[in-house]
C-alpha cells in the first residue's frame, strides 16, 4: 500500500505529481431525467465518508442543476402551470450564474445558491452558503451542454438508465414529490421532456469519461470511481487528515 503524500510511478509518468491533482477536484453528472444521477452522487459522497459531517467542514459537496433554472415571465409561468414549458431546455437555465458559480468553486470561493421549488417552479427566497470543497459533484440533465461548463470538469460521468424506468420512476415521483397529476406528468413527458432527452441529453453522452448503466443500482461502477477518487486525492490525505482525523483511517484508503 502507498504511503499518504507520495505518487507511484503510473503517477509521475502521467503528470500527477502532488500538486498537479487539481483542487477542487470537479467532476460533471449528466444523463435523463429520473435516471439516478442525484443518487448515484449521494452514493458517492456516502462513500467518501461524507455524510455525517458538519456542511462548512465538508470536503465533498454535491450542486444540482435545477438550482439555476431561471425565473420565468409571468408568461412562461402560466406555461408552466399547464405543463407546457420546457424545463428540459438548455434556454431553461441561468447559464452566466452556473457558469460564475462553478468559477468560483474552482477558485476555492464559498458561494450563495437558492433552493428550487418544483411546485412552484421557482427559487426561494431563502438563499444557502455552499463552502470550498476538495471535490466538487455537479449533476443535472445537461451539465454536459454547455462547453464552458464541461471545460470545467475533472471527470465526467453519464447516468445510463432505461427510458421506461426512467419514465416509472419520473411518474412516483413527480405525483409523491412535486405535486403533478398522471395526465400533466405524462403530457408533459412525451410532447416535452422526451423529445429534449433525446435532442440535448443524449448526444452529449458522448463527452463522458464513464457510462454508469443502471444507476445507483450498480455499486461495483460507483465503488471503482470511488476508489479512483480517493487514489487521485490521497497525495494530500494528510493536509484534509490534519483538519479531520478520521480520513487517516483504513476507511479512506482504496
Ligand atoms: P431530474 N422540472 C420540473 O418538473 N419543474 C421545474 O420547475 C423544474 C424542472 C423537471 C424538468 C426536468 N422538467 O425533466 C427535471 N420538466 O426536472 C430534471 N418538465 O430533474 O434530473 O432530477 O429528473
Ligand atoms: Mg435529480
Amino acid at each position: 500500500m502507498m504511503a499518504a503524500g507520495s505518487t507511484n510511478s503510473w503517477q509521475r509518468k502521467n503528470g500527477f505529481e502532488r500538486e498537479r491533482v487539481p483542487r477542487p477536484f470537479v467532476i460533471g453528472v449528466a444523463g435523463g431525467t429520473a435516471s439516478g444521477k442525484s443518487s448515484v452522487c449521494a452514493k458517492i459522497m456516502q462513500q467518501l465518508g461524507q455524510d455525517d459531517v458538519d456542511h462548512k467542514q465538508r470536503q465533498v459537496v454535491i450542486i444540482n442543476q435545477d438550482t439555476f433554472y431561471r425565473p420565468l415571465t409571468e408568461e412562461e409561468n402560466a406555461k408552466a402551470l399547464k405543463g407546457e414549458f420546457n424545463f428540459d431546455h438548455p434556454d431553461a437555465f441561468d447559464n452566466d450564474f452556473m457558469v460564475n458559480t462553478l468559477k468560483d468553486l474552482v477558485a476555492g470561493k464559498e458561494v450563495k445558491l437558492p433552493q428550487y421549488n418544483y411546485k412552484t417552479n421557482a427559487r426561494e427566497e431563502k438563499w444557502h452558503t455552499v463552502y470550498p470543497a476538495d471535490v466538487v459533484l455537479f449533476e443535472g440533465i445537461l451539465v454536459f451542454y454547455f462547453k464552458e461548463l464541461r471545460d470545467m470538469y475533472h471527470m465526467k460521468l453519464f447516468v445510463d438508465t432505461d427510458p421506461d424506468t426512467r419514465l416509472a420512476r419520473r411518474v412516483l415521483r413527480d405525483t409523491k414529490e412535486r405535486g403533478r397529476d398522471i395526465e400533466n406528468i405524462l403530457h408533459q413527458y412525451t410532447t416535452l421532456v422526451k423529445p429534449a432527452f433525446e435532442e440535448f441529453c443524449l448526444p452529449t453522452k458522448k463527452y463522458a469519461d464513464v457510462i454508469i448503466p443502471r444507476g445507483a443500482d450498480n455499486t461495483v461502477a460507483i465503488d471503482l470511481i470511488v476508489q479512483h477518487i480517493q487514489e487521485l486525492l490521497r497525495p494530500s490525505a494528510n493536509k484534509i487528515g490534519n483538519k479531520r482525523p478520521r480520513y487517516n483511517s483504513d476507511s479512506f484508503v482504496g
